[in-house]
């Protein structure tokens, strides 16, 4: 049995712990508080350590799932999380554009320790007001193909929208495994 570490990052309220707890086979251990007003978008709850869950792929590979924190506050776990894995995938939420400095800080900040597959998956598309993907792309401050990764919509809440996710993210990084 092979095990593989996937992070799901992006800012506070993308939609990771939900992720990472709609995807796991495991009861999911989840490290999380009260959100203080400075950081509040109507959830109670937010990771302040990490939430961990498990999906196995076949007799041979057990993914293992790691959400991280949004706030930068906790950016050591960022730095903590990604050390060890194979690839990420930054949950960006298309209904909250003044996110998208956030996101893109937590890219680079990965960027900067890492160079493994990422895939950018759009939530709450279904939400009032969600930009359209290619605005959200142009926003994320990719204005051609070439240096684009992978961008997928999910439905952090629907287990068939985030093992789509999963499977194109195996499929898309790491060749062999799908
Ligand atoms: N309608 C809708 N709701 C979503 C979607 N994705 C996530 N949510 C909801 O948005 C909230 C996101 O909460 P979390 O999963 O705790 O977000 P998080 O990214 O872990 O946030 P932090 O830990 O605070 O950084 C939850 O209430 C989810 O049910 C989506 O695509 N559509
Ligand atoms: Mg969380």
């Amino acid at each position: 049995m092979k095990n593989m570490r996937l992070v799901v990052t992006g800012p506070v309220g993308a939609g990771k712990s939900t992720f990472v707890q709609t995807a796991s086979e495991i009861e999911v251990i989840q490290i999380e508080r009260n959100v203080t007003n400075e950081t509040s978008i109507g959830k109670e709850e937010t990771t302040v350590a990490f939430d961990f869950g498990k999906v196995s792929f076949g007799p041979e590979l057990e993914l293992h799932i790691y959400g991280t924190p949004g706030q930068s506050r906790f950016d050591f776990m960022w730095d903590i999380l990604i050390q060890d894995a194979q690839a990420y995938i930054l949950l960006v939420a298309a209904h909250r554009p003044n996110d998208l400095p956030n996101a893109r800080s937590i890219l680079s900040f990965m960027e900067q320790r890492v160079e493994i597959p990422m895939l950018i998956g759009l939530t709450h598309l279904d939400c009032l007001g969600a930009l359209s993907l290619e605005d959200i792309i142009l926003q994320l401050g990719y204005v051609n193909d070439q240096n684009r990764p992978p961008i997928v919509t999910v439905n952090p809440n629907l287990r068939a929208s985030v093992l789509s996710t999963l499977m194109t993210s195996m499929e898309f990084l790491i060749p062999g495994n799908a």
